[in-house]
């Protein structure tokens, strides 16, 4: 394929959009000279390719396919049936996981499909079998209330969300906090590791229906192996939730104990973090809970999205191929150096480093809050996310914390000589940074002072440093 091509493809979609409306045009045009021009550290951000991205903008949006691979509700599904069971097939052989169901829009979803499979094969409910073995309209509501106050009272077991556990492992603004009894693991205070102790201590007081593995901000490696062996313990169903560290998993940089998928039940993922795909998610799973599973749509997710399942096919294809075990362990070499660039300067990381993709700064140390160090890290051209730490004192919403991933700066080649440079520019905005007053003198946890001329100053950099590497090289929308 000429590198042409991709020119082509993309300036003739914008100019067929810039025909009816031009302001999207310029939007998406927009888009992508922002993304060139900034040090993109955001943790669960990539750049998929451009074969993926061109997969989504077709008419496969257009097609309606509740149901599954050969037993859908619409007719004329033949052609998304190709697609859906080609990433179905790319995930299994990619992963080595026993069933793929590739239809979940986001990350939620394939938690809530996750959920579902779970508690229709674990919780003792004579109305649910019925329900299952499609005797709905059989039920009394004598039967749906035993139902619904049986699946309402089950238990889960997850990683505290300001040790880095996710949203949707069972947290009150998410659904799951109120489906479940909630209960979580943190992490050790002296080391910010994980406990297996405390962990298997918590499952045997608590006894858990669901034992979660997997975070979004804790950056190290789990044993899954051990958690197995905790869930076993208590008859608990493990599931992973991958969806941040998916693409070392899928390049093998993740194997053995680190691996979930041998070791969990179900496992779920997003497709575009760094598995480096379209925007979506996905769950892997044992044969057991598969019928579960491929019940998603319609028990908890909107009709699948064909267009999105073509572009996972195609990023799933993608990280099969033999570089992409390449791409994943520098995502971690990357990641280890910016920590270490870090560390050197004197930055306190959490766990004293990291051994996956992101790296977890207590800006405490520099008198910030995480609000107002991304802000500053904004303004310097350099893009990152606030995070809460462990046991942090500011709370989810101002937090103590900022988490920088590398597997978008990866995919554009940088390497580990430039995560030192990196290190050094986010080093001099947050020491040059101090936090601001509010209008009446007292202390604010979002205003911050920086000089506009250093922020102009490091984002130059930022963008010089970019420059050896352009991102989609050969696009040129010009
Ligand atoms: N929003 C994703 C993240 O940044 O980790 C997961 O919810």
């Amino acid at each position: 394929m000429s590198r042409n091509a991709e020119s082509t493809a993309f300036r003739s979609a914008l100019e067929v959009i810039r025909a009816v409306e031009p302001r999207v045009a310029d939007a998406i045009g927009a888009e992508l000279t922002d993304q060139r021009e900034s040090l993109k550290l955001i943790a669960s951000e990539n750049y998929a390719s451009p074969a993926t991205l061109l997969a989504m903008g077709n008419w496969f949006s257009d097609k309606y396919a509740e149901g599954t691979v050969g037993r859908r509700f619409y007719a004329g599904c033949q052609n998304v049936d190709t697609v859906e069971a080609l990433a179905a097939e790319h995930a299994r052989e990619l992963f080595g996981a026993a069933h793929a169901y590739v239809q979940p829009h986001s990350g939620i979803d394939a938690n809530l499909v996750a959920f579902w499979a779970v508690l229709a094969d674990r919780v003792e409910s004579p109305a649910l079998k019925k329900a299952q073995v499609r005797q709905v309209n059989d039920l009394t509501e004598a039967d749906w209330f035993a139902l619904r106050r049986e699946l309402g009272n089950q238990r889960m077991l997850g990683m505290s969300l300001d040790a880095g556990g996710h949203l949707t492992h069972g947290f009150r603004p998410n659904i799951s906090g109120k489906m479940f009894d909630q209960r979580s693991y943190g992490t050790d205070p002296a080391t910010g590791l994980i406990d297996y102790d405390r962990v298997a201590e918590a499952a045997r007081e608590f006894k858990p229906l669901i034992l979660v593995g997997g975070y979004s901000a804790y950056p190290r490696k789990v044993n899954f192996r051990i958690l197995r062996e905790i869930a076993d313990s208590v008859g608990a169903t493990f599931m992973v939730d991958m969806a941040h560290f998916a693409g070392l998993v899928a390049g093998k940089v993740f194997t053995g104990d680190f691996d979930p998928v041998p070791h969990a039940h179900i496992v779920t993922t997003t497709t575009h973090k760094s598995l480096r795909g379209p925007r979506g998610g996905m769950v892997l799973c044992q044969p057991e809970l598969a019928d579960q599973v491929d019940r998603g749509c319609p028990m908890v997710l909107g009709g699948p999205l064909p267009h999105v399942m073509a572009a996972k096919a195609v990023a799933l294809a993608e990280a099969r191929r033999p570089n992409f075990a390449d791409y994943a362990q520098r995502i971690v070499d990357n990641a280890q150096a910016l920590a270490e660039g870090l560390l050197r300067r004197g930055a306190k990381l959490v766990t004293g480093g990291t051994d996956n993709h992101l790296v977890l700064i207590d800006v405490s140390g520099y008198g910030l809050t995480g609000r107002q160090a991304e802000q500053a890290l904004l303004d310097s051209g350099i893009v990152t996310n606030r995070n809460s730490v462990p046991q942090d004192p500011n709370g989810a919403w101002y937090t103590s914390g900022i988490r920088i991933g590398t597997p978008a700066l990866t995919t554009r080649g940088l390497g580990t000589a430039e995560m030192d440079q990196t290190a050094e520019l986010i080093h001099t905005v947050l020491t040059q940074t101090t936090a601001g007053a509010n209008a009446d003198g007292t202390p604010s946890k979002a205003k911050y002072n920086l000089d506009p001329a250093l922020a102009d100053k490091v984002a130059r950099q930022a963008t010089d440093l970019l420059a050896p590497h352009p991102l989609y090289p050969a696009i040129d929308l010009a």
